[in-house]
């Protein structure tokens, strides 16, 4: 336990917030939040910022190849396997200033904390920032936690694709963030992850903390559908192939799959393209994204298998062709009773309302919680927005998360007295 000594040591709010403003000028949206999407020069301006920042305070910087970023922070016992604590820079491209953000910037004010007490502690600490947490540009999401925890082969990641077929290896040397590091070699004691909860409960229901105790399962299917582009005035309705609406009643069918298993899962399609895209062509291809979420995996599953059944029964109605692919997903996760149990008492020792919480989206932390024990702070957002340029905290919630953040990895990485 931390000493009583120790036990009145503060984040500086002021300094952690001056922190999020500054990285937020970084990848601005159009709408008062960030576009600085992974790999992209913006990405890299937010990485040289946040490393200027870790060696100004004596940290030392590993990268990995796929670009993970890791701010060593020296223990006494240099034996001792590190606490890691971390998140992602990366954002949605109408993404908000805290997602992801908020868990890499109050590690690193918790070490600034550590070093303005002159605290060390017998575990190093090492801040963390994963490449390509959101999967926007390059799916699957946590893609570059998911090849530290071996999810995910370094060659399958480097080959994926952005819109432009631009592959992951060639931007990320482009930017110059390939490091030397094998991705995954490094060990850890556990690790940490501050996030906002991206949902609604914690603000209704009047908490300060969120205390992670699992994550919902995710999956995701790239969906093809496959008409034939006729003209849209001289193409009699009984002889089109229309693509387009085929993937209008897939989706449909999505909605309704989701809906038959409330209140928990979800679904839902975020990313569609359609071809040619001309007004006056009946579109022949269409591809879209499923996006399917459960905390019970029986429900995944179903919900999975129901999408190919329904959407073949629509293709062979309408005279067109569908393919699914599995572009990536994880199982539901359930984090480690220790480092959630170091979590609550860091909440409890420090006064902050808390609640257990499952998390509805995904984490870098539900890949490395299968390499090391593993949990996560939460803490609110307003009206649980996120994945939108309008997402918004409170100072008092990014001082209540960080806190319990930095009490929770003192306890883990033990503070030499
Ligand atoms: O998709 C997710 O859950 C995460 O926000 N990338
Ligand atoms: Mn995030
Ligand atoms: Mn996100």
């Amino acid at each position: 336990m931390i000493s009583k000594a120790n036990s009145n040591i503060r984040i500086n709010t002021d300094r952690l917030w001056d922190s999020l403003m500054e990285m937020a000028k970084i990848g601005p949206g159009i709408a008062g939040g960030n576009n600085r999407q992974t790999l992209t020069d913006a990405d890299s301006d937010a990485r040289h910022l946040f490393q200027k920042w870790c060696l100004d305070i004596g940290c030392t910087m590993g990268v990995d190849r796929m670009g993970n970023m890791f701010a060593h922070y020296a223990g006494t016992d240099p034996d001792a396997l590190p606490v890691y604590v971390g998140s992602h820079l990366d954002t949605q491209p109408t993404g908000g200033k805290y997602d992801g953000v908020l868990g890499v910037l109050a590690g690193l004010e918790l070490i600034r904390s550590m070093h303005d007490a002159n605290i060390r502690t017998k575990h190093p600490i090492v801040i963390t920032n994963w490449s390509n947490e959101e999967g926007s540009r390059f799916a699957p999401p946590m893609l570059a936690s998911g090849v530290f925890a071996g999810v995910y082969t370094l060659d399958w990641a480097y080959a994926k694709q952005d819109a432009d077929g631009k592959r992951f290896d060639a931007e990320l040397n482009r930017i110059g963030w390939c490091g030397n590091e094998d991705v995954g070699d490094r060990q850890m004691h556990a690790f940490f992850e501050l996030h906002i909860e991206q949902g609604p409960i914690l603000e209704s229901e009047n908490k300060d903390i969120g205390v992670v105790t699992h994550g919902q399962g995710l999956s995701w299917t790239q969906v093809t559908i496959t008409g034939k582009a006729a003209h849209t005035g001289s193409t009699p309705m009984p002889m089109r192939k229309n693509a387009g609406l085929a993937m209008a009643r897939v989706i449909e069918a999505v909605d309704a799959i989701a809906w038959s298993h409330k209140p928990d899962a979800v679904g839902a399609v975020g990313h569609m393209e359609i071809f040619p895209n001309s007004p006056n062509v009946v579109p022949d291809k269409a591809v879209f994204t499923v996006d399917f979420r459960s905390p019970d995996l029986a429900v995944i599953t179903d919900m999975e298998n129901r999408l190919v059944n329904d959407g073949k029964r629509i293709a062979q109605s309408m005279g067109v062709e569908i393919a699914f692919e599995k572009l990536g997903g994880f199982d539901p996760v359930t984090f480690d009773t220790d480092c959630v149990a170091a979590i609550r008492h860091a909440a409890d020792t420090l006064g902050y309302s808390h609640r257990d919480l499952i998390s509805g989206a995904g984490h870098d932390a539900c890949w490395i919680n299968r390499v090391a024990p593993t949990a996560m702070v939460m803490c609110p957002c307003v009206d649980g927005l996120s994945h939108n340029e309008a997402e918004d905290i409170t100072k008092d919630w990014a001082d209540a998360g960080a806190n319990v953040l930095m009490h929770a990895v003192l306890q883990v990485a033990v503070i030499a007295e």
